[in-house]
């Protein structure tokens, strides 16, 4: 439950050492921990802070269409990894504007520059949303997962989709130890504008139910895992109505896990509240989970604390 995740971060407040990064923002981090979650007694979107859970819907429908294109996300109000997008355009020959290098830092610090960089982003969004062409080269991340989840590349030409491939293992072989879906293409790292964080998940059937258990090679804990906790639990109950089973457990494991210098205030701050009961998941109508759409998708009975603001390292 809820408070395996504070214990992780109360974990890393206490042991983490510190460790510069590619963002240059600074870290306490540690490497290998675990902890699980019952699903079958709740859904876990975190209650010590508010969660956006549309911004997971939309994220996970994304990841599960194949795509890697942020204007479905665009089209959902969904800013997650516009950064990303952003960084490769203002990297390229055809932007002129003003100098956006190291935009995430610089936008912190200095107000004039935050305003130039809304201005610039805000431009850059509303040409994804409405140029295809634009969209097309500048809106797409490469080979994140979506692709790699639905389209992974093979040697002769094709294409292998691990997803269509481990629900047909949960159904018809599911004491099978393989059922694998990897995010992590060798191949593809060196071009990607973000290697996978999540980079392998694995499933598990017993006794009628699903578990699926998560490998996460680099773990924002603050920002991103409330996310990945609440976006992984929603993949597993996807796949399990797919497969006709109930759910089983959300097993999460971390090998560098660490806290931004800059979340510090905030994790102090979350870690001063006490978890409410978590809230129930209900999946509308009877449609293949690739069909599904946002609205089919609630959570009833969450009761969170407030939100806690936090810069996101780009
Ligand atoms: N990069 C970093 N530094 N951390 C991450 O968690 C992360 N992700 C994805 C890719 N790169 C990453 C993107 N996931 C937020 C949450 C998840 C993200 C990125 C950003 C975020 O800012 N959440 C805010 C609310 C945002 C909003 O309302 O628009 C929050 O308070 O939760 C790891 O998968």
């Amino acid at each position: 439950n809820e408070q395996q995740y504070l214990n992780l971060l109360k974990y890393v407040l206490e042991n983490g050492h510190q460790k510069g990064d590619r963002t240059g923002t600074g870290t306490i981090s540690t490497f290998g921990y675990q902890i699980r979650f019952d699903l079958s007694k709740s859904f876990p979107l975190l209650t010590t802070k508010k969660v956006p859970f549309g911004l997971i819907k939309s994220e996970l429908l994304w990841f599960m269409h194949g795509d890697t294109n942020i204007r479905y996300l665009l089209q959902h109000k969904n800013h997650i990894w516009d950064e990303w997008a952003f960084k490769k355009y203002i990297e390229d020959d055809i932007y002129t504007g003003p100098d956006m290098t190291d935009f995430g830092r610089r936008s912190l610090v200095d107000d004039d520059f935050n305003q130039e960089y809304k201005k610039q982003k805000k431009i850059f969004e509303e040409k994804i949303l409405n140029d295809d062409d634009f969209s097309k080269k500048f809106g797409d991340l490469g080979f994140v997962y979506g692709a790699q989840w639905r389209h992974w590349q093979k040697r002769d030409g094709g294409v292998i989709d691990q997803i269509k491939n481990v629900i047909d293992q949960i159904k018809n072989t599911p004491d099978s130890r393989r059922m694998i879906v990897s995010a992590w293409n060798p191949e593809d790292v060196p071009t990607m504008a973000l290697p996978p964080c999540h980079t392998l998940f694995q499933f598990y059937v017993n006794d009628g139910k699903l578990s699926c258990q998560l490998y996460q090679r680099s773990a924002d804990l603050f920002l991103g895992v409330p996310f990945n906790i609440a976006s992984y639990a929603l993949l597993t109950h996807l796949i399990a109505r797919e497969t006709g089973l109930e759910v089983g457990d959300f097993v999460h494991t971390f090998g560098d896990a660490h806290i931004y210098l800059n979340h510090l205030d905030q994790v102090k701050e979350q870690l001063s509240r006490t978890p409410h009961a978590g809230p129930q998941l209900e999946i509308k109508g009877n449609k293949s989970i690739f069909d599904l759409d946002v609205a089919d998708i609630v959570v009833t009975g969450y009761d969170p604390e407030p939100a806690i603001k936090a810069p996101v390292a780009v």
